[in-house]
C-alpha cells in the first residue's frame, strides 16, 4: 500500500495554505498536529523534516518538504491537472510568482505582530514601535493587495496557488488592521471562503484559537 500523504500542521498556522490545496484536490492527509510553542515543534519528529521546527512539512510521494509556498508548487507540477500552477512560459507566470512571494512579506508581519500581541510571556512586553511600525507595514501590504486583485482572483485566469498563499493571510490581517479601507480584499476573501475546498479545509481545523480578541490595538508606551 503507498505511503499516507502526511501533513504537519498547527491549525489555522500557514500549513492551512497546504491542507486547503489538498482540500481544493480531493486529498484528505494524515495529520500531526502541533500547538506553537509546544516543545514537540523543536524535537526530532518535526525538526528532521523541517530544520528549524516550522510548520508545515508533507510527507508525500516518498519525499517529505517543507514551506508552504515549495510544497503548493510541488502540488502544482505533480497534479497538473487541477490547474493550480502557472508554468514558466505561462502569460500569468510573473504575477503568479510575485504573489507566492508576496504571501509572505504579509505572512511576516503577521508573524512579528502575533509574537508581540499573543505570545511573549511576562516579563517580556510587546513594543510599542515594533507593534506600531509592523501594523503599518501589514495595512501597506493589504493596499498593495487592493490594487493586486484582477477580477474575482489574483490572476485573470482564475484561482491558483497564488490565491491559497496570499489569500489565507486574510485570516489573521483583520485582528491587527480595519479592513475598512480595502473593498476588493473584503469581497475577495468572503469569495475565498465559500470555496469547497476551503470549507471543507475550515471544517477539519474548527474554529480557530489563536486570537482570543476581535481585534488588537497597538499598545501605548
Ligand atoms: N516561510 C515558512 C514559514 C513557516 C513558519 O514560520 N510557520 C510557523 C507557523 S505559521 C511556525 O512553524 N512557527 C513555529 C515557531 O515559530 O516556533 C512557510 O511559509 O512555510
Amino acid at each position: 500500500m503507498a505511503n499516507p500523504i502526511r501533513l504537519h500542521h498547527v491549525p489555522w498556522g500557514r500549513s492551512f495554505r497546504v491542507l486547503w490545496m489538498l482540500q481544493e484536490m480531493g486529498i484528505t492527509p494524515e495529520i500531526t498536529r502541533y500547538k506553537i510553542g509546544d516543545k514537540a515543534m523543536r524535537q526530532p519528529g518535526l525538526t528532521d523534516l523541517s530544520p528549524a521546527g516550522r510548520i508545515p512539512a508533507l510527507e508525500i510521494d516518498g519525499i517529505t518538504i517543507f514551506e508552504s509556498a515549495a510544497i503548493l508548487q510541488y502540488l502544482c507540477e505533480s497534479r497538473p491537472d487541477h490547474g493550480f500552477g502557472r508554468a514558466p512560459g505561462d502569460g500569468e507566470r510573473v504575477c503568479y510568482l510575485e504573489a507566492l512571494g508576496f504571501a509572505e512579506t504579509m505572512a511576516s508581519l503577521i508573524e512579528q505582530l502575533n509574537l508581540n500581541h499573543l505570545f511573549l510571556r511576562p516579563p517580556a512586553r510587546p513594543s510599542a514601535a515594533v507593534v506600531k511600525l509592523n501594523t503599518l507595514r501589514l495595512g501597506a501590504t493589504l493596499g498593495a493587495l487592493e490594487r493586486m486583485i484582477r477580477g474575482d482572483y489574483l490572476l485573470p485566469s482564475g484561482f491558483s496557488a497564488a490565491d491559497m498563499m496570499l489569500g489565507f493571510n486574510l485570516f489573521a490581517a483583520p485582528f491587527y488592521v480595519r479592513m475598512d479601507a480595502f473593498p476588493a480584499v473584503n469581497a475577495y476573501w468572503a469569495r475565498l471562503q465559500k470555496r469547497p475546498g476551503f470549507q471543507a479545509a475550515a471544517a477539519i481545523e474548527g474554529p480557530q484559537e489563536f486570537y482570543a480578541k476581535d481585534f488588537y490595538e497597538v499598545p501605548s508606551e
